[in-house]
């Protein structure tokens, strides 16, 4: 007996050792925990001014470019958190971009000369602006490799529309908008003859060879690109780069650098110096100044000459219409930047140390007064430097891109060489600060930097290489966006995110509660077009009809059921099926795909998509939904059964063997009972607060509704079987009556969830 005791007292000791350890580890302070993780104050300051608790969100959502993938990457600020990779110039799987008909069409806009393009080299994301600062209505990206420009929705973050540049072979300049968005712009990169599939050799770069500038009219009623308003600026070949637009006194102007006025043509493999050397042998390029409001009442007023279909303003035009200056800049510019307040424009030489501040008050004194220092080759009046620049401050090596803080005369600009962001005073000239990044930054961007209202707060560092950041993951790394606190007059790094897509350029940040999607469609929209889909059906309306060879599916998906739940083809017939999505609860997704026939929709609440393909193989494909959307979603599906044409049933479907028995039956009507009165409890608290004061509730309360309208149908059918003592029958429609019920449940439960937490009042 004693010995027993013994033995349990040990154990409780033992366990109650156990217990304290544990306790301890929970109740670890933070001076613990610095200590086992080897923190720094400064790391845990960092990293409160980064964390954003869990149910939490962040202040600012940063677009940047995924680069090579020809996609934008959307994180939030100052989490880092990835929220979404957009579909734009490529295929991508999750989103059915590529995979259902209305996004092929979309990526099919962007097929040059009947070539099918599946990438795209994104450079800069541009979001609209009313007045100067954004708007958060849309966002525009271009397409280096392939001239091309996209414009996506912020209402439900779609591409909408792509547009093919109709006369460059490249672009990077863009995609930048006008104060108001009535234009977004891109200027040509590489020069290359303007009119399609027309070859000149590249020893007449200098006649035949030129760069340009596009206006794309951008129509905010219909939230697409008007390409026939739009217009380019014939330009020189000069290689042309980066652009950006005037605001406030610079307002219906916008500035263009250049970094091979030389018109070099290089052929190392003929002898001749690289373009690399060529290319930078003179000491100045040009920055471009064009009055873009004036040259579109020129084409307005007929002045332009069609190329490949698209108006263009020649050079000639444009000089003697006054409405294109050249300026010199300072070496192998990159960057042109305009200040908030329109005033100044900031343009950095990758090769100088010095960036350059020019002033449009004194650019517009130059027109006016005729002062010019030359003209180049075509005939472009040349403002001298020293007429147009206010200061040239030294910040380093290899100054490229400027962004403004909320501060007045506050700029951040990246120090490529230097590795380096330099904060200076952009209106006395002094540099204030300096903090080294990880590694030769290219781009950078601070919260709605290039906008009239710069917000301040945070900078991001988009740099070039990656190198010892991260665990190793192979060669190629990944990019290292790095967050930066500027409130304070000194610059704090607090975080470094691997980017595991593409190669970014520039981002744009903008205020979180300036975005304003949408959670549902309203039910049967086309998501691409924003119009009502022709193959949408509402509930009980599916049908399934053939003409000839052709099957067409109007169906719909909703929890936890496709309908219909079998196709049936013959070998060789044409498969178009329409699915439309019936629920309204947020989150609520479907995706829909057929085995082996490489199709894929997303379905969001309320959207209609199509799939189509030749079912051109005999056989049976399981189709099914691939969100997991129910606690039944792995029993979303169906068969398409594909017969060898001719085929006739040789016996009838023999009936299975009965598999239930009454008490079965009986089972289910009990589990029915108990569900029905959990519903009631729920749809009491519903209706005892002021429900229809919140719209979302009152979609879920329809939709539930919608839900338990189904059950006296299933019901009639499982008393008519219990009637004849078909027990199978019985139970499975008793069982479809619970399918009802689970649906409306959940529904109701989130209803009441909902209500508890945005403060529904009760009502007498
Ligand atoms: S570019 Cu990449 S670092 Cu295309 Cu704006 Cu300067
Ligand atoms: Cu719908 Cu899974």
């Amino acid at each position: 007996m004693s010995k027993f005791v013994l033995k349990s007292t040990v154990l409780l000791v033992a366990a109650g050792i156990g217990l304290g350890a544990s306790s301890v580890w929970s109740a670890e302070s933070l001076q613990d925990v610095l200590k086992r993780r080897g923190l720094s104050q400064q790391d845990v300051l960092a990293a409160a001014k980064t964390y954003v608790p869990t149910g939490k969100r962040d202040e600012f959502v940063a677009f940047s470019s995924g680069g090579q993938s020809g996609q934008v990457i959307v994180y939030g600020i100052p989490s880092m958190r990835i929220l979404k990779y957009l579909a734009v110039f490529t295929p991508e799987p999750w989103q059915g971009y590529g995979y259902d008909e209305s996004s092929k069409d979309v990526l099919k806009q962007g097929w040059i000369d009947g070539k099918e393009i599946t990438w795209g080299d994104t450079h800069h994301p541009a979001i609209s602006e009313t007045n100067g600062q954004y708007d958060g209505q849309y966002l525009f990206i271009n397409d280096k490799a392939n001239p091309r420009l996209a414009v996506i929705d912020l209402r439900d973050f779609e591409t909408k529309q792509i547009v093919v540049n109709p006369i460059y072979k490249s672009e990077h300049g863009g995609a930048f908008v006008t104060t108001n968005t009535e234009y977004v712009f891109e200027a040509a990169q590489y020069p290359a003859p303007l009119e399609n599939r027309k070859f000149f050799p590249l020893e007449e770069m200098n006649e035949k060879y030129r760069g340009g500038m596009t206006y794309w009219k951008f129509d905010r009623k219909e939230g697409r690109i008007n390409t026939k308003e739009s217009f380019s600026v014939e330009l020189p070949p000069y290689w042309q780069d980066l652009s950006d637009a005037g605001k406030g006194p610079s307002e219906g102007w916008s500035f263009t650098n250049s970094f091979c006025s030389e018109r070099y043509v290089g052929g190392i493999e003929k002898g001749r110096p690289p373009y690399e050397a060529g290319c930078s042998a003179k000491d100045t390029d040009y920055l471009h100044v064009i009055n873009w409001k004036k040259a579109a009442e020129l084409v307005k007023q007929g002045k332009a000459k069609k190329v490949n279909g698209h108006d263009v303003l020649m050079i000639e035009t444009a000089v003697k219409e006054g409405i294109l200056y050249l300026i010199p800049e300072p070496k192998s510019p990159h960057g042109v930047d305009v200040t908030p307040d329109g005033k100044f424009i900031i343009v950095s030489g990758k090769l100088d140390t010095h960036t350059s501040v020019y002033s449009f008050e004194k650019i517009q004194a130059a027109i006016k007064a005729g002062k010019f220092e030359s003209k180049d080759p075509y005939g472009i009046p040349v403002i001298s430097l020293k007429d147009a620049v206010e200061r040239q401050v030294q910040l380093g090596l290899g100054p490229l891109h400027t962004q403004y803080d909320s501060k007045p005369c506050i700029a951040y600009t990246s120090l490529y060489v230097d590795s380096q962001v330099a904060k200076w005073n952009y209106c006395e000239g002094k540099v204030l600060d300096k903090l080294s990044v990880h590694y030769n930054i290219g781009h950078l961007m601070s919260m709605e930097g290039d906008s009239a209202a710069p917000k301040g707060r945070y900078l991001v560092a988009l740099n070039k290489l990656a190198i010892d950041r991260f665990v190793p993951v192979g060669p190629l790394h990944p990019q290292n966006h790095q967050l930066i606190d500027i409130s304070n007059d000194k610059m704090q790094l607090l975080y470094d995110m691997p980017l595991p897509l593409g190669e970014p350029h520039y981002a744009v940040a903008i205020e979180a509660t300036k975005l304003k999607p949408g959670v549902r469609y309203k039910v049967g929209t086309d998501s691409r077009t924003d119009k009502p889909h022709p193959g949408a059906v509402r509930a009980g309306e599916e049908v399934t009809t053939k003409t000839g060879n052709k099957i067409e599916v109007k169906g719909t998906l909703i929890r936890s059921h496709i309908t219909p739940e079998t196709i049936e083809a013959e070998v060789g017939d044409e498969v178009t099926i329409h699915l439309t999505n019936l629920e309204r609860a947020q989150d609520e997704t479907h995706g829909f795909t057929v085995s082996t026939y490489n199709v894929h929709a997303s379905a969001e609440p309320g959207k209609t998509v199509t799939v189509k393909f030749k079912a051109d193989k005999e056989g049976v494909y399981p189709y099914y939904c691939t969100e997991f959307c129910s606690a039944l979603h792995l029993e979303m599906m169906g068969y398409l059964l594909v017969k060898p044409k001719g085929w006739k049933p040789t016996k009838t479907a023999a009936s299975a063997k009965a598999a239930y028995t009454e008490d079965d039956y009986k089972a289910t009507v009990k589990k029915v009972a108990d569900t029905q009165a959990v519903i009631d409890s729920v749809v009491g608290y519903i209706t005892s607060v002021n429900f229809k004061d919140f719209p979302d509730v009152v979609a879920m309360v329809e939709d539930a509704t919608d839900q338990l309208g189904k059950i006296p149908e299933a019901k009639k059918k499982a008393d008519e079987a219990a009637a004849k003592k078909d027990w199978d029958q019985a139970n499975l429609w008793s069982e479809q009556i619970w399918q009802y019920q689970v649906k409306a449940a959940d529904l109701g439960l989130r209803a009441k969830t909902y209500l508890e937490q945005n403060g529904a009042k009760p009502v007498k």
